[in-house]
């Protein structure tokens, strides 16, 4: 049983269309209901819907990315008792018609971060990139958090210093929205809420993000093991902190920590190579190998970092991330499993015919194919030379 090839697709709007995604050969569909606010419950008849639209495809829809967590229930504040009752009803509403694998993330605020959406590469495609320098010169001069110099080392505080002076306003405000923007269809943080945040947070601190984390699993796993559900946490991306945000699932002892903390099958991972391989701290191969069993959902993408940790999204199997390794353990792990794993490749150059048009930012067609297909063959090549009898 191989792996199960699945595609995100961000609903009815996306300029990659399901005819698209059945070309590229997947036959899996990640997916959520954007449009619905942070912290509503997910209507039945709209899961339905979106279910019916995949399905007239041809496609099944294999996982729910994301479900996300409101950032009450993140810091355990306000209402947070009625937006986990919400989630619970979400995830009942989700295993009736039939959806089981759910990813979410735990990241204060900020989902991905990144600094340029359209790095040129060398061949003339884009790639998304971090670099810490635009993110001090953010820190620093756009957002101007206390003490932020004291999170950057002495040549970033410089560097930044002069790229604030050499950017143009254009430049600056266009950082910004980058470093601002979560998932592309669910708006901005602004810069006086992204600062009450940051406060907020810095009271929680890593321990307490940590507790209510496992609140948050306890509260929802009866839910899940009542229903056959599968949670699955993406990892923090990147993988420390940043703009002086708490991380708690950045390197393999915060996953193992997870994982046992409130060890129940349903607490699982969403194994992300690309933000997890983003950290000169982390070796992804030796990451899948300890928390493997609870691994029921895979990015596969890859990173490529400099000397000073800034990192751009490479070709998937050009990188730091060891491929090859990740995939044979990946396959080894799925041949225990009753159902496959689900993988996507993760994002993917703007490339060809996509540099032409607007995608939604590391999710063109293209350079996601491209991906797809360099990820197939490499199962397909580990299964026959390892497994094969013939
Ligand atoms: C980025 C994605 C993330 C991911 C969420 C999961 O491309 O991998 O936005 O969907 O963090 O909650």
């Amino acid at each position: 049983m191989p792996l199960l090839q699945s595609w995100r697709w961000y609903g009815p709007n996306d300029p990659v269309t399901l005819q698209d995604v059945k070309q590229a050969g997947a036959t899996g569909i990640v997916s959520a209901l954007h449009h619905i606010p942070h912290g509503e419950i997910w209507p039945l008849e709209e899961i339905q819907e979106r279910k019916r639209i995949i399905e007239e495809a041809g496609l099944t829809w294999a996982v729910v990315e994301s479900v996300p967590v409101h950032e009450a229930i993140k810091t355990r504040t306000g209402n947070y008792e009625h937006y986990l009752e919400n989630y619970r009803q979400s995830l009942r509403n989700l295993a009736s018609a039939g959806l089981k694998t759910i990813c979410y993330n735990f990241m204060p605020v900020l989902d991905w971060t990144r600094t340029n959406l359209g790095l040129e590469l060398w061949n003339g495609a884009k790639a998304l990139y971090f670099d810490w320098a635009d993110l001090a010169v953010f820190d620093l001069y756009i957002l101007k958090r206390e003490g932020a110099e004291q999170d950057y080392t002495e040549a970033v505080v410089q560097q930044a210093k002069d790229r604030f002076k050499s950017y143009s306003q254009e430049k600056l405000e266009e950082l910004s929205e980058i470093i601002r923007m979560g998932v592309p269809m669910e708006g901005y943080i602004s810069l006086e809420h992204l600062t009450e945040s940051i406060g907020i947070y810095k009271e929680i601190g890593h321990a307490g993000l940590r507790e209510n984390l496992a609140y948050f699993l306890e509260s929802i796993m009866d839910v899940c093991e009542e229903n056959g559900l599968k949670m699955t946490i993406h990892p923090d991306d990147p993988p420390y902190p940043i703009l002086g945000l708490p991380r708690i699932a950045s390197n393999k002892e915060d996953l193992e920590y997870i994982i046992n903390r409130v060890d129940r099958v349903p607490n699982g991972i969403c194994f992300c190579t690309g933000s997890l391989g983003a950290g000169g701290h982390n070796n992804p191969v030796e990451i899948l190998k300890s928390v493997g069993h609870r691994v029921y959902f895979a990015h596969l993408r890859n990173v490529k970092k400099d000397e000073n940790g800034n990192f751009y999204e490479s070709d998937h199997l050009a990188g730091d991330v060891d491929m090859y390794g990740v995939m044979k353990k990946l396959v080894a792990i799925n041949r225990d499993r009753q159902e496959p794993i689900p993988f996507r490749p993760d994002h993917g150059h703007q490339m060809l015919d996509d540099l032409h048009k607007v995608t939604n930012p590391g999710y063109s067609a293209i350079g996601r194919l491209r991906g797809l297909a360099e990820l197939r063959g490499l199962e397909m090549g580990i299964e026959k030379s390892i497994y094969s009898t013939n």
